[in-house]
C-alpha cells in the first residue's frame, strides 16, 4: 500500500484441501502475522500471513500452541501448600499437584495476598514479572499483574530487562539514550552508502524471527539485498551463526575467544592512532575525554599499550587481521552493528561503550551508513518508520493506584530473596532489598530465563506464596503453590501493531478456538480477582468495559493518531469483520532517517543528553561512582570465568538465542524435532574438542560445573571457535533425584552475577564447563509432562 490511506494488504486466504467447515482467522505473535485453519474448536495449521520469501519457522506452531499435552488445564494447588496454606509444608519443586476449583483458587491467593499485604506491607509482594507472554494492546499478562497490584495498594516490580541489562544503562551516559530500543540509520540509506558492514556479535537470522510487538519482517529482505551489494561484510562472533552461513562466502566470519571483543576493539584502536587514521576533527568536535582514554589505550598511564599484538594475545585473533580491520574501517564507509549476546556477560557495559568509542575514531558517527547501530537485528530496526494509526494499549496504572513502591534490577531476584534487607549498589546509588514474601509471575518463564538454576530454586523455597499464571507446565510453574491455567493468544480476542519501530501493519487478532479446558483471560482472572478481594472491585479493573469495548476504545485511539497524519481508518465494526491487516502509509522522509545527524552537524544547537552534550568516552559520573567493576571509560576487564583462566579440558560456555523458539517458548512443539539431538538441546562444539573428550556426532553428553549437570546431545562442526560450546538459552529444566537436567536447560550451568554494580544486568554468557560422553542408561525427558496427581 503506498498511499494516503490505509488499505486491507492481503486478499481473502484461499484455503488448500481443507473441509468447507473449516476457516482462516488472521492473527498475530511475536513472529509476525499470522492465518490460522480451524473450525472453532482444533487448530489445524498456521502459516505467516506476509509474503517475505523467508520461511519462519515459529509461525507453523500455532496447533502445538493450542493442544500440547503440557497445556495446564486446571487450576491446580500444590499438596502441601494446601494442606496448611498459611504455613506450607513439602518442598517446590518435589511436590504433587491437586486439582482445584476456579473458586477454590481465587479465595486461596485473596486470604494469602491480604494476609502478606497486611502483615508484611506492598513490598513483599513481588509483581515485577519479567517476561515475553504474548503480544497484543489488551491481553498483557504482566502488565494485568501490576494493574491488579497496583489497585490493591502495591508491588515490588523490577527495573531493567534480561535483554539489553549493561547497554542499556551504560549508553545513556556515553550518548545521551538507550540506543538498543530506538530507530536506526534506515536500511534504504545504509544500502546506498555503506561500504563495510560489521556484524559485531548479532545473528539476524535468527533474532529478527521475532519484536515485542509482532514482527513486520522486513528485516530479511534489508540483510538479503546487502548479501548481494557486494559490499564487504565481517561478522566476529565464536560461532559460525546462522547468519554467517547465510552470508556464505560473501562474509568474513572472525571468530575471537568468548568475552574478549574489548580488547579485539581497543587493538583496533590502538592501530588507528599508530597509523594516525583515527578522525581527530570528529573527536574534538563531538565527544568528551578522549584524551584521558587515549593514555589508557596507549599505555602511557599504566605500561601497557593496547597494541593489536596485546589484544591478539587475549582475544586469539592474530595482530595483521586487527591491523588490517582498521585499515579497512578507516578507509571505507563502516557501519558497526552490534547485537547484545556480549553485553549478557560480565563488564558487559564495556562492550558497547567501546564500540561507541571504536566508532567515534572512525569518525562517522551521524553519516548515512556509517557509525554504528544497536538493533539491526532485533524488531528490525532501521525498517523506516511508517506515518501510522497506532494502536491505545491497557497500563498498568491508574489514577488512585499505587504502582510499584520498590524495584529490583530484574536480574537480581536471587540475589533478593537470599538476602532481604541487604544492601546493594545500583547506577550510582545504593539500595535495600525488599522482603519477599509472595510471587506472582504471569506471562514469563524465569526458571528458564534466570541463571543458575539450582540456586534459583533453592532461594525459591523461602517465599511464603508463590502464583504462577501460565498456559504451560513450565519449571516455574511446577515449583509454584497456586497455578492457573491461562488461554493463549489464539483463544482470545485482541490486537497489535507490527514492527516495533516501523509500526508497518495494525492486526486484528481474532478468537481461533474456544479456551482450552478451563483456561481463563489473564484479563478476567485479575477482574474476578478485583471483585473478591483487595483491588476495589471487577469495575475498577475493567472499567465496565467487554473485551471489545476495550479493543474498540483502543482502535479509536488510533484512527485520531492517524487522522493527524490524513490516514483514515474504516470503523471499529468494519474493520473486526474484515480480517484483514491494514498497512501502513510509507513516510518518505523517515525513509531518509540517519541516526545522530543533526548532532554531527552542529552539536552545539542539538546536544546529545549527556552531561556535555557530547558523546562521553570519559564519564565524570561513573567515575563519581568509584565502581571497580565500571570505570570511567572503556577498558579491557578480565571475567572471572573465561578462556584465560580455564583449565585443560574446561570450555567456554555460550547460551545464545534459539532458531525455533522465543526462548522457553514452543520448547514442546514439533519444531523441536528440526534441533534436538538423542531427544535434548543439542551443545555444539568442535571437531578437536570432540575428539579430544571422545564425543562423536549425536552422542549424550554430560556437561557440568560446580553449579550444576545438564545431558545434551552432540552437534559436531567446524562453525564455532575450539574450547568455545554452545547450548542455546530457552530449553525447560527437567532436574531429576541427582539435580541432572535431562532436557539440556543451559542456566543449570550459568554463572548469577551482576554484569556489574553499575547496571546490574543479566550476564549469562560467561561460564566454564566441562563435557564427557554420556554412558549412562538415557533417562527419559520430562520436561513436558504435567506433574504427578495424588
Ligand atoms: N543463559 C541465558 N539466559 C537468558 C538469555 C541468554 O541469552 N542466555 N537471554 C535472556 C533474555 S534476553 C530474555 S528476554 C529472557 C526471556 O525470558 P522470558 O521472557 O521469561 O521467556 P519466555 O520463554 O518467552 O517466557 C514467556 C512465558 O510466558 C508464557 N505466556 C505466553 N503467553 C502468556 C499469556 O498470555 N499469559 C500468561 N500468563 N503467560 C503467557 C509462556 O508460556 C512462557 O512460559 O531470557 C534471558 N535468559
Ligand atoms: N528466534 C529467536 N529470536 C529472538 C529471540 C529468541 O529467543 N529466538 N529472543 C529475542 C530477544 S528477547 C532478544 S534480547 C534478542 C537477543 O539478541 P542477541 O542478544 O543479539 O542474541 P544472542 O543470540 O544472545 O547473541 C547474538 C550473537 O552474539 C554472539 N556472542 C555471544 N557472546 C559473544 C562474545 O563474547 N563476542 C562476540 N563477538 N559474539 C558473542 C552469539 O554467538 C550470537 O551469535 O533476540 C530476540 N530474537
Ligand atoms: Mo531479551
Amino acid at each position: 500500500m503506498r498511499g494516503r490511506s490505509p488499505s486491507p494488504a492481503n486478499a481473502e486466504p484461499k484455503l488448500a484441501n481443507s473441509s468447507s467447515s473449516r476457516k482462516q482467522i488472521l492473527t498475530a505473535a511475536h513472529w509476525g502475522p499470522m492465518l490460522v485453519e480451524t473450525d472453532g474448536k482444533r487448530v489445524y495449521s498456521s502459516r505467516g500471513a506476509l509474503e517475505t520469501g523467508h520461511l519462519n519457522s515459529l509461525q507453523t506452531a500455532v496447533p502445538d500452541q493450542v493442544h500440547s499435552k503440557a497445556r495446564v488445564a486446571f487450576p491446580m494447588a500444590r499438596k502441601g501448600f494446601l494442606a496448611s496454606p498459611d504455613s506450607p509444608q513439602g518442598v517446590r519443586g518435589k511436590d504433587e499437584y491437586v486439582r482445584i476449583s476456579w473458586d477454590e483458587a481465587l479465595e486461596l491467593i485473596h486470604r494469602q495476598h491480604k494476609r502478606i499485604r497486611e502483615s508484611y506491607g506492598p513490598a513483599a509482594i513481588f509483581a515485577g514479572s519479567y517476561g515475553w507472554r504474548s503480544n497484543g494492546v489488551l491481553h498483557k499478562a504482566s502488565t494485568l499483574l501490576q494493574r491488579y497490584m497496583s489497585l490493591a495498594g502495591g508491588y515490588t516490580g523490577h527495573s531493567g530487562d534480561y535483554s539489553t541489562g549493561a547497554a542499556q544503562v551504560i549508553m545513556p551516559y556515553v550518548v545521551g539514550s538507550s540506543e538498543v530500543y530506538q530507530q536506526q540509520t534506515s536500511w534504504p540509506l545504509l544500502l546506498e552508502n555503506s561500504e563495510v558492514v560489521v556484524l559485531w556479535s548479532a545473528n539476524p537470522l535468527n533474532t529478527l524471527k521475532i519484536a515485542w510487538n509482532a514482527s513486520d519482517e522486513q528485516g530479511m529482505k534489508f540483510f538479503e539485498q546487502l548479501k548481494n551489494s557486494g559490499k564487504t561484510i565481517i561478522a566476529i562472533d565464536p560461532m559460525r551463526s546462522e547468519t554467517v552461513d547465510f552470508f556464505g562466502e560473501h562474509a568474513d566470519w572472525i571468530a575471537p575467544h568468548m568475552g574478549t571483543d574489548v580488547a579485539l576493539m581497543l587493538g583496533i584502536a590502538h592501530t588507528l592512532v599508530t597509523l594516525n587514521k583515527h578522525d581527530t576533527e570528529f573527536l574534538k568536535r563531538c565527544t568528551t575525554g578522549y584524551d584521558k582514554f587515549e593514555t589508557y589505550l596507549l599505555g602511557t598511564r599504566d605500561g601497557v599499550p593496547k597494541s593489536a599484538a596485546w589484544a591478539a594475545d587475549i582475544c586469539g585473533i592474530p595482530a595483521e587481521k586487527i591491523e588490517k580491520l582498521a585499515t579497512l574501517f578507516s578507509g571505507q564507509r563502516t557501519m558497526l552493528m552490534a547485537g547484545w549476546g556480549m553485553q549478557r556477560q560480565q563488564y558487559g557495559e564495556q562492550k558497547h561503550w567501546m564500540l561507541v568509542t571504536l566508532a567515534a575514531m572512525l569518525g562517522q558517527i551521524g553519516t548515512p551508513g556509517g557509525g554504528f547501530g544497536l538493533s539491526y537485528h532485533f524488531a528490525n530496526g532501521g525498517n523506516p518508520t511508517r506515518n501510522a494509526a497506532v494502536l491505545g494499549s491497557l497500563q498498568g496504572s491508574l489514577a488512585g493506584g499505587t504502582d510499584a513502591v520498590d524495584k529490583i534490577p530484574v536480574a537480581r531476584i536471587v540475589e533478593a530473596l537470599e538476602n532481604p534487607g541487604g544492601v546493594y549498589q545500583h547506577n550510582g546509588k545504593q539500595h535495600t532489598f525488599p522482603d519477599i514474601r509472595m510471587l506472582w509471575w504471569a506471562g514469563g518463564s524465569n526458571f528458564t530465563h534466570h541463571q543458575d538454576t539450582n540456586r534459583l530454586a533453592a532461594s525459591w523455597q523461602k517465599p511464603e506464596f508463590i502464583v504462577i499464571s501460565e498456559c504451560f507446565w513450565t519449571a516455574a510453574a511446577k515449583h509454584a503453590d497456586i497455578v492457573l491455567p491461562v488461554t493463549t493468544s489464539f483463544e482470545r480476542n485482541d490486537m497489535t501493531m507490527t514492527g516495533d519501530y516501523s509500526n508497518q501493519h495494525l492486526v486484528p487478532m481474532k478468537q481461533v478456538v474456544t479456551a482450552q479446558g478451563e483456561a481463563r483471560n489473564d484479563f478476567d482472572i485479575f477482574a474476578e480477582l478485583s471483585e473478591i478481594g483487595e483491588a476495589g472491585g471487577k469495575l475498577r479493573f475493567n472499567e465496565g468495559k467487554s473485551e471489545l469495548e476495550w479493543l474498540e476504545s483502543f482502535y479509536e485511539i488510533a484512527r485520531q493518531r492517524g487522522a493527524t497524519q490524513h490516514i483514515t481508518l474504516p470503523a471499529f465494526s468494519e474493520f473486526w469483520e474484515a480480517n484483514q491487516l491494514i498497512e501502513m502509509p510509507e513516510n518518505a522522509k523517515n525513509a531518509e532517517f540517519i541516526r545522530f545527524a543533526a548532532f554531527r552537524k552542529d552539536p552545539q544547537a542539538n546536544p546529545l543528553k549527556t552531561p556535555s552534550g557530547k558523546i562521553e568516552i570519559y564519564s565524570e559520573r561513573i567515575a563519581s561512582f568509584g565502581y571497580e567493576d565500571c570505570p570511567p571509560h572503556p577498558s579491557w576487564l578480565a571475567p572471572d570465568e573465561w578462556q584465560g583462566n580455564a583449565e585443560s579440558g574446561q570450555l567456554q560456555l555460550l547460551s545464545s538465542h534459539p532458531a525455533h523458539r522465543l526462548h522457553s517458548q514452543l520448547n514442546y512443539a514439533a519444531l523441536r524435532d528440526q534441533y534436538t539431538i538423542a531427544g535434548r538441546e543439542p551443545i555444539t562444539l568442535h571437531p578437536d574438542d570432540a575428539k579430544a573428550l571422545g564425543i562423536a556426532q549425536g552422542d549424550l553428553v554430560r556437561v557440568w560445573n560446580a553449579r550444576g549437570q545438564v545431558l545434551v546431545g552432540a552437534q559436531i562442526t567446524d562453525g564455532i571457535r575450539p574450547g568455545v560450546v554452545c547450548i542455546h538459552q530457552g530449553a525447560w529444566p527437567d532436574l531429576d533425584e541427582n539435580q541432572l537436567c535431562k532436557n539440556g536447560a543451559v542456566n543449570v550451568l550459568t554463572m548469577d552475577i551482576p554484569s556489574s554494580r553499575l547496571a546490574n544486568g543479566c550476564a549469562a554468557n560467561n561460564s566454564l564447563v566441562w563435557a564427557e560422553k554420556f554412558t549412562g542408561q538415557p533417562p527419559v525427558v520430562t520436561a513436558f509432562d504435567p506433574p504427578a496427581s495424588p
